[in-house]
């Protein structure tokens, strides 16, 4: 599924974010940057150490926040890797910090002249957001950015398996 918001192009897909061929993808890091499970260890998997050297030089990245790097040997020329928050019951913030998550993601993009950018569900995953909610808040947070900035031509949100897709669609027809 997709949508045109302004001049750009919000996709939704089913499959692995290391196979995608978009400026950037990003991934959803832990605030050390010091790997793990889930897409932050497929990303470094597939790119190779080149990666992981550059985090461990920038040291870290705040919840909520992000950072960038080579795409390694991956077939984007860069990661972005921002932190989700962990989900501790929805009164901590959460979705603050999550919506925070994509902006900034978003925002360092647009810095560095991206025009692509593909996102994984951030938070979803062993951080346990659960993904109804997390889904509205990445579809929201990313579509108002794309109404306010036209730089960015191409957002995918790349799912990763079934139930995730679903739960992006309906969330996307919910704010379209
Ligand atoms: N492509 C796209 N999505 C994927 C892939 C993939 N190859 N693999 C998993 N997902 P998670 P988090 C989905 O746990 O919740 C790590 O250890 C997955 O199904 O990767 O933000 C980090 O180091 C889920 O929907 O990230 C942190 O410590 C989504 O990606 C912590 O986990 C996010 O799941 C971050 O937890």
């Amino acid at each position: 599924m997709d949508i045109k918001v302004n001049e750009s192009i919000v996709f939704l897909v089913e499959g692995d974010i290391t196979k995608e061929k978009t400026d950037a993808i990003v991934n959803a890091a832990n605030s050390r940057l010091a790997g793990g499970g889930g897409v932050d260890g497929a990303i470094h998997r597939a790119g190779g150490p080149a990666i992981m050297e550059e985090c461990r030089k920038i040291g870290g990245c705040p919840t909520g926040k992000a950072v960038i790097t080579t795409g390694g040997k991956l077939d984007v020329k860069h990661v972005i890797h921002t932190v989700g928050p962990i989900y501790r019951g929805g009164m901590k913030n959460e979705a603050g910090l999550l919506a925070s998550a994509y902006k900034e993601s978003l925002k360092l993009a647009s810095s560095k002249g991206l025009k692509s950018i593909a996102f994984p569900s951030i938070s979803t995953g062993a951080y346990g957001y659960p993904l109804a909610e997390a889904a509205n808040i990445a579809l929201k947070t990313v579509t108002d950015y794309l109404k306010e900035k036209t730089d960015i031509k191409t957002v995918r949100f790349v799912l990763f398996g079934r139930q995730a897709y679903e739960e992006y669609e309906k969330a996307l027809k919910s704010i379209v």
